[in-house]
């Protein structure tokens, strides 16, 4: 039997504290994660859908994107991708009459917890304007009220059309095209809370803004280097791959603020060794400042330049541009300046350069810990060039390895759901579908709150996701959803943003990944492309949620037929009869799908293209891999401040919260707790144990305060301080982004400690 959802809410924050753990994933973590599954699932459909995760034949983990490895285990899962197939498989459901008991104002008084605990959604629900509760709508009718509000817009530019990363390429192709139809670019995606600094950062750099490496490659590398990524947590089948290179002699250098379970050691519950001792992974562990890996890469860079030898010449004169200058600004790195601004020893960095010196292929791993910061672009563009100095670009075993998140998140872009689309791209859209469309940029994420605040943008719709919770500054994004005319979220799962609407709302159900896809045209499947460029089959085999739900491609399709009327020739109905008419189209308009539908027909997929990493071709603006010489910047931390980073925890996926504990951090039943090395606190006069709120200060002199945090002694870099996201969003300015990418800063906010009253 599975257990029922939790009545009361706020569920009680009543954190506990533990000593940290040493080790990740073993026995422990199988049998958490099967006591979460079966409470949302019951004991046989848990048995019988993990089964089917990541299988050849089965569905994507809609976990993270960690790629499938050839050879596969019977239980290709994790403990949190796991909890990510129950959260979605779950047998509790919300249905018309859970709405009519929890009017809006209701549900905006729930912890995202709660809300999430409810179950599925089962009924397309409509909020009409001034009425207190969701009712139910047919699905006719909700098209109907979305064509109505895009029909008054004065330019389709009001209207703005987000995307999370879990929806298949499918889905996300015909979303695109159905707003670019429309007449706008407004296509927000979490990517731009994300690896947006990755891309900008390589498509500089390398001209491709994807990683270069594959499994294979990490499994060959001599030398794997971590870089603000929690692995154990968001990516735990990475740790088999970190093994596995250890095996084959690499050794691994790991670069955080904090000391992380997974990285220091793990045991692999696949292998016998594994689950009794478990191996140590990393071999040097960099106990950085948050923001200080800009420095620490410049100064490894002058110190490769100034060996001799250590150069790869060849690599540089046939594919490099900028070397000189580059060279030239590497020169000024000084010692004392990158000590201040890593919080490192001398000694650690020398370690870490002998390694380097001892590696012939090199991968460099990173993720939010390099992405989220001011100055994340020209962070990732130093790492670029410690890479290419040695030639570890378009090399097996070497390269750029940005780990990424939601499970689709990269096949979404592939597919044209970017604000910023490429000529090329529309042009090719354009000849396939006849029609004209738009050239001019449109909002990011933060752009486009910033155009519902000012009244810009009326109608928000979004394909997955929880906007209000994901994005910066809480306050100034709830109030700028409030203003919007219409706001319309298709949706497997209860959130925030159903409570947080516009003048009028709707709840679009959707199937998600397990479920078993059938159309007129026959049983269905969709396709993703994982963080290192494989696209496969995901086919789910699980009875709907409901008989009411429909589709991502189902949705899409019927809401622009509804909303383009007579103006579009694209066969939308065909679409969503048959996905692989979808694919076929995909063929001819995105390099490297030619044979889309036979490809993928392969158990295993097929690779994309990637001209740095097949043949050494780099695809820029000078036609060679860049080197590029920007300022070194760390963040600056005034008086009795601290630097905080706006983390996960092990129980949640993004706002997802699967439970309250952060197991490996040694945190159990509470998420409100702040991090604070205990030399730091003792110097602001704080304890452990204390409450506190954090109050963020930033140039605009608003005051942004968090209120009541547990504060937790915590072997964290000094001057550092690390809590919870989505609970910290409310902390991090809108205004508060990384130049170029504009992705949001929620990795270095300033804040000061005040004391506050604990809970009774
Ligand atoms: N179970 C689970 N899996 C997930 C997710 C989830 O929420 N739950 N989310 C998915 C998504 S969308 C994403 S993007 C990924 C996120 O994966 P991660 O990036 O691993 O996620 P975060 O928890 O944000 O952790 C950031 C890490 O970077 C470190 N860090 C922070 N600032 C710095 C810095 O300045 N320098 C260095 N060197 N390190 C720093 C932090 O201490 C922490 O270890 O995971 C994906 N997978
Ligand atoms: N402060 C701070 N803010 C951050 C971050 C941070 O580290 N710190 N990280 C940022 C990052 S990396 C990301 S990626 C964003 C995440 O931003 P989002 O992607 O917007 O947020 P999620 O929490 O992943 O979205 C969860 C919701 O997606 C819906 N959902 C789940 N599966 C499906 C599906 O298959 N189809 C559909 N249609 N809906 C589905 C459910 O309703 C669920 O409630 O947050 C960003 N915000
Ligand atoms: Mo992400």
């Amino acid at each position: 039997m599975a257990g029922k959802p939790p009545t009361e809410d706020p569920v009680q924050d009543a954190p506990r504290v533990e000593q940290p753990h040493h080790a990740a994933a073993g026995l422990p973590a199988v049998g958490h994660s099967l006591r979460i599954a079966q409470q949302q699932m019951g004991v046989r459909r848990t048995a019988l859908t993990l089964l089917r995760v990541n299988q050849k034949n089965g569905f994507d983990c809609p976990g993270c994107a960690w790629p499938e490895p050839g050879k596969r285990h019977t239980a290709e899962f994790c403990e949190n991708g796991a909890k990510a197939v129950a959260e979605e498989a779950t047998l509790r459901r919300v249905t018309p009459s859970f709405f009519a008991e929890h009017p809006v104002a209701d549900l905006a008084t729930r912890s995202g917890y709660w809300l999430g605990q409810q179950g599925r959604l089962t009924h397309p629900m409509y909020l009409p304007e001034g009425a207190s509760a969701y009712e139910p709508v047919t699905w006719e009718r909700a098209f109907g009220i979305i064509a109505e509000e895009l029909d008054a817009l004065t330019s389709p530019d009001e209207a703005v059309f987000y995307t999370s990363g879990r929806t298949s390429n499918e889905a996300a192709f015909l979303y695109q095209l159905f707003a670019r139809e429309f007449g706008t670019n407004n296509l927000p995606d979490c990517s731009n809370m994300c690896h947006e600094s990755s891309g900008s950062a390589l498509t500089e750099t390398i001209g491709v803004g994807k990683g270069s490496v594959s499994l294979e490659d990490l499994h060959r590398s001599d030398l794997i280097i971590v870089a603000g990524q929690n692995p154990g947590t968001n990516h735990p089948r990475m740790l088999s791959a970190l093994e596995e290179a250890k095996n084959n002699g690499a050794k691994i250098i790991s670069i955080n603020p904090l000391p992380e379970a997974g990285l220091e050691r793990f045991k692999n519950p696949q292998t016998p060794k594994g689950l009794a001792k478990g191996a140590a992974l990393t071999d040097l562990f960099l106990q950085i400042r948050l923001g200080g890996d800009q420095a620490l890469f410049r100064l490894l860079n002058k110190l490769i330049l100034r060996t001799e030898g250590a150069v790869d010449e060849e690599f540089i004169r046939e594919h490099t541009h900028g070397y000189e200058e580059f060279a030239t600004a590497a020169a000024e790195a000084d010692w004392d300046a990158t000590l201040a601004a890593t919080g490192l020893d001398r000694s650690a960095i020398e370690e870490a350069l002998r390694m380097v010196l001892a590696s012939r292929r090199t991968v460099v791993c990173w993720a939010m810990g390099l992405t989220q910061h001011k100055h994340s672009v020209p962070t990732i563009r130093e790492v670029v060039n410690f890479l290419l100095l040695r030639g570890n670009i378009g090399r097996p075993g070497a390269g750029v390895c940005p780990v990424r998140g939601h499970s689709n998140v990269q096949g979404d872009r592939t597919m044209g759901v970017f604000e910023r689309p490429a000529p090329a791209f529309l042009d090719a859209l354009e000849k396939e579908f006849a029609f004209t469309a738009p050239r001019e940029h449109g909002y990011d994420v933060v752009r486009a709150i910033r155009a519902l605040r000012d009244g810009d943008a009326k109608v928000f719709f979004a394909m997955g996701g929880n906007f209000v919770s994901a994005s910066p500054d809480t306050d100034v994004t709830e109030a700028a959803m409030r203003r919007a005319g219409l706001t319309v979220h298709v949706s497997t799962k209860l959130n925030r943003s159903h409570a947080v609407t516009g003048a009028r709302a709707l709840i679009l159900p959707t199937l998600g990944r397990t479920e078993r896809d059938l159309q007129s045209g026959g049983p269905q499947f969709v396709t993703v492309e994982d963080s290192m460029g494989m696209v496969h089959a995901s086919r789910g085999r699980l009875e709907p949620a409901g008989p009411e739900l429909l589709s991502e491609p189902a949705i899409v399709a019927r809401l622009a037929q509804r909303v383009l009327g007579d103006s579009t020739s694209t066969p939308w109905q065909e679409f969503e009869k048959d996905y692989g008419t979808i694919r076929d189209r995909i063929a001819r308009v995105i390099p490297g799908f030619e044979d889309f539908n036979e490809r993928v027909s392969r158990p295993e997929g097929f690779a994309l293209p990637h001209a740095p990493r097949d043949e050494r071709r780099f695809p820029t603006a000078t036609g060679k891999a860049n080197f590029t010489a920007a300022p070194v910047e760390h963040p600056e931390l005034p008086e009795g401040r601290l630097l905080l980073q706006t983390l996960r925890s092990h129980d949640q996926y993004n706002t997802t919260i699967y439970g309250l504990d952060d197991r490996y951090r040694g945190i159990k039943n509470g998420r409100r707790v702040v991090l604070v090395n205990a030399d730091d606190a003792r110097g602001l006069g704080l304890s452990d144990g204390q409450y506190v709120d954090l109050v963020s200060e930033w140039k605009d002199g608003v005051e942004r305060r968090a209120p009541g945090f547990r504060l937790v002694h915590y072997p964290t870099a000094r001057g550092c301080a690390a809590a919870y996201y989505p609970e910290t969003n409310v902390l991090v300015p809108l205004d508060a982004t990384a130049d170029t990418s504009n992705t949001p800063a929620s990795k270095s906010v300033v804040v000061r400690l005040e004391p506050a009253p604990a809970p009774a």
